[in-house]
């Protein structure tokens, strides 16, 4: 073993926060590439996201929860279960606060229900310290928080300007176990292609659509199929499950209009990915309380 290997650090980071703290924004600025999908609304993230950072001393392996949430329907329940066990598996913790909005109360009882019983090595980020109108404040909220809780480091940051990112990186490094890396240096995730896919483009019905219909939206990619003649293609076929009649309206829009939007930029990116033409079929299906059905929810991702 040479001096190197011996040195070398692994092990997994529960990213943790209530929605919209910047989660899956801090992940795919340190992986570089877009692999959690961002949106201005709360709870994009559904799934438990698994991303490896590689660098020369250390792998970091990120664990993108879905914000910790309250809700009586079974998919809260499941991408609850998942936060949680990102936790319990993690070797560090990190959690999230937002810089403009200080400590909320959600943040305190995530602290006081989880992060405190966990007990683990936990490093607190203060986010979005660009939106901080007086950044005098800035200092008494480090404060504040370290009365908190022996928080290992505490870490204000920018992610949208990458602002001490590399310092959040290092500082996580030293909390990791020796360890030789545990993925190989071409994997960035486990989750399956046709998650990831359906990820896409469920953030596209996202950023196309406005108040409550997001959340009743889920995304299913049936098949991704290579063209029978053209190797350079790719076949993908999509449904998009709603939970009411009006909402698959809203979707379709007028003349189809939304849905070709969506299914545009969907597919623009897709292409990216994959390196290759996409031909994109997407349907929409009502499905009243799809957020119940454990079957679905399987089939959809949601539970491993
Ligand atoms: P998550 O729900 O915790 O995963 O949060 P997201 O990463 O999806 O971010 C939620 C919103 O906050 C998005 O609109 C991001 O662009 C925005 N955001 C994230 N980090 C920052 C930051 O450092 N500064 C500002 N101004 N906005 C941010
Ligand atoms: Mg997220
Ligand atoms: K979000």
């Amino acid at each position: 073993m040479t001096q190197e290997n011996r040195n070398f650090r692994a092990g997994f980071v529960a990213l943790i926060g209530r929605p919209n703290v910047g989660k899956s924004t801090i992940m795919n600025h340190i992986l570089g590439t877009k692999l959690s999908i961002v949106s201005p609304k709360p709870q994009t993230t559904r799934m438990r996201i698994l991303g490896v950072k590689h660098d020369k001393d250390a792998q970091i392996i990120f664990l993108d929860t879905p914000g910790v949430q309250k809700g009586k329907d079974l998919l809260t329940k499941v991408v609850m279960e998942s936060a949680v066990g990102s936790m319990e598996e993690a070797d560090v913790i990190v959690l999230i606060i937002e810089a403009d909005k200080g400590w909320t109360k959600e943040d305190e009882q995530i602290l006081e229900n989880y992060i405190k019983k966990l007990n683990k090595p936990t490093i607190l980020v203060i986010n979005k310290i660009d939106k901080m109108k007086d950044k005098r404040m800035l200092l008494p909220l480090i404060e504040e928080s370290a009365k908190k809780y022996d928080f290992k480091e505490i870490i204000p940051m920018s992610a949208i300007k990458g602002e001490n990112i590399d310092r959040f990186v290092e500082t996580l490094k030293q909390y990791l176990p020796p360890s030789p890396p545990l993925f190989p240096e071409d994997q960035i995730t486990d989750l399956p292609l046709r998650f990831y896919l359906a990820e896409i483009i469920r953030e596209k019905i996202f950023q196309n659509t406005r108040q409550e219909l997001p959340y009743s939206a889920a995304v299913e990619v049936e098949s991704i199929q290579e063209g029978e003649k053209n190797k350079n293609l790719v076949i993908i076929n999509a449904t998009i499950y709603v939970e009411k009649e009006n909402h698959k309206g809203i979707i379709i829009g007028k003349k189809g209009q939304m849905l070709k939007k969506i299914g545009q930029q969907a597919r623009e990116e897709l292409q990216q990915i994959l390196g290759k033409k996409v031909h994109l079929n997407l349907w929409v299906k009502v499905k009243p309380r799809w957020k119940e059905d454990i079957r679905l929810l399987k089939m959809l991702g949601y539970q491993y």
